[in-house]
């Protein structure tokens, strides 16, 4: 059965692929799922057919069959637990896959939302700029030890997994900053995570939604 996902009609970025949806094609495009994509007006987001998908009125959401999922987490692990790919076979290699994935969003993406907001919406306000060398603190403490436990590996942990799909996911939203400059292992993980031809495709497809064009990646 093929799955349709849910995208902002218009994403704020403009087809940056800064929107979650992005991961979710991400994951679909690694194991080689077809997809069939629903683009949501704001106004509609709110609206009872939306909330009855997503009871935060957000994107994206995930349709195959009777299951409904949201929390674009909770969809990349679903699709990498239903095929092959993401996840390794070995049930510790798994578990630390998941746990990364867990990382990512929970430890790594907070901080790096908290500068987003910071500079995007909260960004006129005076006690942005007094808070900003703060908020910034944060972001490099993390990728600090993220930088450190990466070395000179490829991958978290062995091969590409969804635990790096979620982590280059969550640093991608970085990238204007400068800051994952600052990391040359990270700069190198996060164009990696870029180079795959899922990800490219998954790029593409939203960027073609935004833009209508595709890129020359
Ligand atoms: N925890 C949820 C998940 O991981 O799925 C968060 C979902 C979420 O934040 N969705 C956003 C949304 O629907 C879109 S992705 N927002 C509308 C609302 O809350 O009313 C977040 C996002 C939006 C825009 C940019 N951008 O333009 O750079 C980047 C990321």
């Amino acid at each position: 059965m093929i799955p349709t996902i849910t995208a902002f009609e218009r994403s704020p970025d403009g087809g940056k692929g800064l929107s979650r949806d992005t991961r979710v094609r991400w994951a679909l495009e690694e194991v080689g799922q077809a997809y069939q994509v629903r683009l949501v007006p704001f106004r509609a987001m709110k609206e009872p057919a939306h909330l009855a998908l997503h009871p935060f009125g957000q994107i994206p959401t995930y349709e195959e069959g009777d299951l409904a999922l949201f929390e674009s987490g909770a969809i990349v692990f679903h699709i990498a637990e239903r095929h092959v790919g993401l996840l390794p076979d070995d049930a510790n290699a798994r578990a630390r896959a998941m746990t990364w994935m867990f990382a990512a969003l929970s430890t790594v993406e907070p901080p790096i939302l908290d500068l987003s907001t910071a500079r995007l919406l909260d960004g006129g306000k005076l006690w942005t700029a007094q808070r900003m060398p703060l908020v910034e603190a944060r972001v490099r403490d993390r990728l600090g030890h993220l930088s450190r436990r990466l070395g000179d590996a490829d991958w978290l942990d062995d091969a590409f997994s969804a635990g790096d799909l979620m982590m280059v996911s969550v640093l991608l939203r970085l990238k204007a900053s400068g800051i994952v400059a600052e990391y040359a292992n990270l700069a190198a993980y996060v164009a990696r995570g870029e180079a795959r031809p899922a990800y490219k495709r998954a790029f593409d497809a939203q960027l073609a939604v935004n833009t209508g064009k595709s890129s020359k990646r």
